[in-house]
């Protein structure tokens, strides 16, 4: 019978072999499935003249967290703005900055940066 602390080791656990195998085998507009642990699903997108990967996977109803590591200086993708999910933030370069939300409903759905030249796209899964 595993107790409660070890599950949550397990999940941890997965979730890091997954990540390091998606790290080292993704390739150019590749998709991503986030990694659901802990009742919160969790992706991270490199920000270099365009969204890497470019289309990440999420499911309906569960908390995401999408963090964006900004690769760059160039100030086309200072902003990130998703529409759909009423969401924006200012990306300091070479920093992560995370942003939240709960996606509530299903569909494929556009983001871009401020000025719309770079897009990436968000497909919401029923979990
Ligand atoms: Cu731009």
């Amino acid at each position: 019978m595993m107790d409660m602390y070890s599950i949550i080791v397990s999940v941890i656990g997965v979730g890091l072999i997954v990540f390091i195998l998606r790290y080292f085998l993704s390739g150019p507009d590749s998709i991503e499935i986030a990694t659901i642990a802990l009742d919160q699903q969790h992706v991270r997108i490199r920000v270099k003249g365009g969204y890497e990967p470019a289309l990440v996977v999420l499911r309906r109803g569960v908390p995401a967290v999408l963090e964006f590591f900004r690769d760059e200086e160039d100030s086309c993708s200072e902003r990130v703005v998703l529409h759909a999910f009423n969401k924006s933030a200012f990306l300091p370069a070479h920093e992560s900055t995370r942003v939240e939300f709960t996606p509530d409903r299903t569909g494929k759905f556009a983001y871009n940066c401020g000025m719309g030249m770079l897009t990436g796209e968000i497909l919401v899964k029923e979990a």
